[in-house]
């Protein structure tokens, strides 16, 4: 019996949709979209493909050949994912050259190749290729506070599995992917439970959506484990709700983009030799979804290893080690991760509302920096209401060194570009990184409320402090999102 579709997902010309409205209409929303007319200037479309329409392969063995990359054999499984294997760009194009001739041999006598169909995933290439500039990231998209942390710390340090060469592979959540027809991903939802999207460059791909709401109907009777290939003949008896699930269909064409919503489970086929870009991102609209996630999974950390409480020395530690293994990132990751947003956001907060002198001219940048703090606040009461950083042991973050590290000057200068030109308002451009500092400074609330993050009331009383201070002196200028009080 086939999957049910409930219909498709809506397609819009991209440059007729103001941000506002992306934002109100699909990132709060939470729905999926293809966007199109986004994609006209980009390198990669004139240097990866071919007259005819299909992947300039060559390209990528000249100018590219040397990349190690993942390979996923999609005829093959290992757990929830396809087995992979590493291989150089080269080695993987001459497969792709090599099966396409022999496919051609076998359409003539009407006989499949055997050949395993190979797929190239999750290519870190902006990390490796930072002067060619293949793409511009639409603006859509660029409130990304994901790839603009990681641009400059780590998510998750453990000095027993730190590897060197492990660097790019943690580096960033932007990839190429590039794969024949027949290739595909199975299903599941994204890391983080971040939001993604995906650029056709060339090819054609399907894509099988289910909303949140209905995901439990794709997973066995103890919400373990979730179906594979929702076009396999799914076992009633192991997923008994499955034929319930209405999916919503989308055929995304070359030059669309596509935006997966977070926590949205999908299934991606190549229905041509395809190549497409592909970022995870997350900002204060998805916030929560990556807060529950790692909740979530921290709960099932801890019931994994219960037996054993008795017997450890440091039960919660370890429950944490395990999160940061299985999900990316721990609570204390993610405390620091929101702290050290939370003060570039009030940086820049307070140096806009240096010179404001009235409501009137207080920037719409300066609305977004109160929710996004509000949307912050939001979280780490949760985090609070759960004693999620009980047993912390020396994580925290000190915001005076914050304050005085390079690598949060380039996080903070990221993120006023990026809504300088989300608002189209003149970049404030913080002078020096001393002007930066001294205005978060002057505010006083490091020295009144001290200047170490260790636990969730700390950072509430931080932010709570710095926004008193703000309005007491630019009083009527910020409007907090309405939600503020009651967190
Ligand atoms: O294009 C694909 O094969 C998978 C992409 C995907 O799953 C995603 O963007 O989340």
């Amino acid at each position: 019996m086939g999957i049910r579709i409930g219909g498709h997902i809506e397609k819009v010309n991209g440059k007729e949709v103001s941000y506002s409205e992306f934002v109100q209409k699909y990132m709060e929303k939470n729905q999926p979209v293809v966007l199109t007319g986004l994609m006209d200037d980009w390198k990669a479309c004139k240097d990866w493909v071919l007259d005819n329409g299909k992947p300039n392969l060559q390209f990528f063995s000249t100018h590219f050949g040397k990349s190690r990359v993942q390979v996923a054999d999609c005829s093959t499984r290992d757990f929830t994912d396809q087995k992979r294997v590493e291989m150089s760009v080269s080695e993987f194009v001459d497969h792709w050259l090599d099966n396409s001739l022999q496919e051609l041999g076998s359409a003539l006598t009407n006989q499949s190749n055997g050949h395993p169909v190979l797929y190239l995933k999750d290519w870190h290439f902006v990390k490796e290729y930072p002067e060619y500039l293949a793409y511009t990231t639409p603006l859509f998209f660029c409130d990304d506070w994901l790839n603009l942390y990681l641009d400059n710390y780590r998510m998750h340090k453990d000095p027993d599995t730190y590897q060197a060469n492990n660097e790019i592979s943690c580096s960033d959540y932007r990839f190429v992917y590039m794969g024949a027809k027949g290739s595909w991903t199975p299903l599941h939802a994204d890391v983080f439970r971040s939001y993604s999207w995906s650029a056709n460059v060339c090819g054609k791909k399907q894509w099988l959506f289910l909303s949140p709401s209905q995901c439990n109907l794709v997973f066995d009777r103890n919400m373990k484990s979730s179906v594979y290939n929702i076009f396999d003949d799914v076992s009633e008896k192991e997923f008994p709700r499955f034929k319930e699930a209405i999916w919503l269909e989308c055929t995304q064409e070359q030059n669309e983009i596509i935006f997966v919503p977070s926590g949205w489970y999908h299934q991606v086929h190549n229905l041509e030799d395809t190549i497409s870009i592909n970022h995870n991102w997350f900002n204060a609209y998805n916030l929560s979804w990556v807060w529950n996630l790692l909740l979530r999974d921290y709960n099932e950390a801890k019931e994994y290893i219960e037996d054993i409480r008795d017997i450890c020395d440091d039960f919660e530690g370890l429950c944490q080690r395990n999160l940061a293994a299985n999900t990316g990132m721990n609570f204390y990751d993610f405390f620091v991760f929101i702290t050290c947003f939370c003060l570039a956001n009030l940086v820049q907060l307070c140096y806009l509302l240096r010179d404001c002198k009235s409501i009137q001219s207080l920037s719409s940048v300066a609305q977004e920096l109160a929710l996004n703090l509000g949307s912050v606040r939001k979280i780490v009461d949760k985090l609070k209401s759960v004693g999620g950083l009980a047993g912390n042991h020396g994580f925290f973050l000190d915001m005076r060194e914050t304050l005085d590290d390079p690598r949060f000057f380039h996080l903070c200068t990221g993120l006023e570009r990026v809504y300088g030109m989300i608002h189209k308002q003149q970049s404030c451009c913080f002078d020096t990184k001393k002007d930066l500092v001294d205005d978060l400074r002057d505010l006083d609330t490091t020295r009144t409320y001290g200047s170490q993050a260790f636990t969730a009331e700390d950072l509430i009383s931080f932010i709570d402090n710095a926004i008193t201070k703000l309005s007491c002196t630019n009083c009527e200028g910020i409007v907090l999102p309405s939600e503020w009080d009651g967190a």
